[in-house]
């Protein structure tokens, strides 16, 4: 398991893929990606269910176990809320780091909470008191030194402004926060640039440029404040786009006679399920 925070100091700047199962995990180590996000919003997508706090803890680390199983990626484990309060954190971290995790991401809002890019989403934060408690916590609890607590202030989101969202980035980092993710629902850069250009640089920013997509990496790097990129549903969304197509033309096609030379062949699938390995386990010892 690689040591993320070895690799930012290293690289400056990493790219974090989301992910929802071992498949889109060895995918995305394939592709070059430096670590994954074990997003809440995309297990509960493939669940069928809004990410409104209804997954529990156990599916989210019976999630992540089953990716740690296939994939050497570090993993960041987006912890919503943390479960609770500092108590829950407390035992939310011991799990998180049995289960694998490099580092977790935990956001300032109240339980339950409401994603953040809905549109009229209701977004309730806590103190900032009771969340310093939270990050102090999960610090006190990690016991690798490698395993980067990350704090994610969801000011901007709620509407907060720029004022509020510096002096919760700032209070967290006090608290022990080794990274701040600040999010952002504008369709462009600008909100989140100006929070950069503000932010003094007392610990590297998270982004996850979902919603305002020009933000690309080399914009990104251009700031020299940002340590991390989430690409936040950048599984989940070209999965469904490719089943939607797929799905269309078979019905519109009569058959799949044509959607076959568009898709991968089983071959791959075998391939990405280590049937090599069965072949191999089945000439040494069946007998
Ligand atoms: C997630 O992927 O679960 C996130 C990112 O927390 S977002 O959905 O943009 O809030
Ligand atoms: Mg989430």
């Amino acid at each position: 398991m690689t040591d993320l925070r070895a690799l930012i100091d290293q690289r400056g700047l990493v790219q974090i893929m989301a992910t929802h199962s071992p498949l889109s995990a060895r995918l995305a180590e394939e592709a070059g990606f430096d670590g994954l996000w074990a997003s809440g919003f995309e297990l509960s997508a493939l669940l069928g269910l809004p990410d409104v706090s209804l997954i529990t803890m156990s599916q989210h680390l019976e999630m992540l176990g089953q990716i740690q199983a296939r994939c050497k990626l570090p993993i960041v484990a987006d912890i919503d809320t943390g479960f609770g309060n500092a108590v829950n954190v407390v035992f939310a971290i011991q799990e998180y780091e049995r289960a694998g995790a490099t580092a977790i991401v935990i956001e300032d809002k109240t339980f339950p909470k409401v994603t953040s890019l809905a549109a009229d989403g209701r977004q309730e934060l806590l103190r900032i008191e009771e969340f310093q408690g939270k990050i102090e916590a999960a610090c006190a609890t990690r016991s690798a030194p490698g395993f980067l607590v990350i704090a994610r202030t969801e000011a901007l989101i709620a509407g907060l402004g720029q004022e509020e969202a510096h002096r919760r980035a700032r209070a967290y980092v006090e608290a022990g926060a080794d990274m701040v993710l600040v999010h952002s629902k504008q369709s462009t850069p600008d909100e989140i640039e100006a929070f950069i250009d503000a932010w003094d640089g007392a610990a590297p920013l998270v982004l996850v440029p979902t919603a305002y997509p020009e933000m690309t990496l080399a914009r990104i790097r251009a700031t020299g404040k940002v340590g991390m990129v989430i690409w936040g549903n950048h599984a989940i969304r070209p999965a469904v786009t490719a089943m939607q197509q797929a799905f269309a033309r078979i019905i519109a096609d009569g058959g799949i006679h044509e959607v076959d030379k568009d898709i991968v062949p089983v071959s791959e699938i075998f391939r990405l399920q280590d049937m090599d390995a069965v072949k191999k386990t089945e000439k040494r010892f069946l007998r």
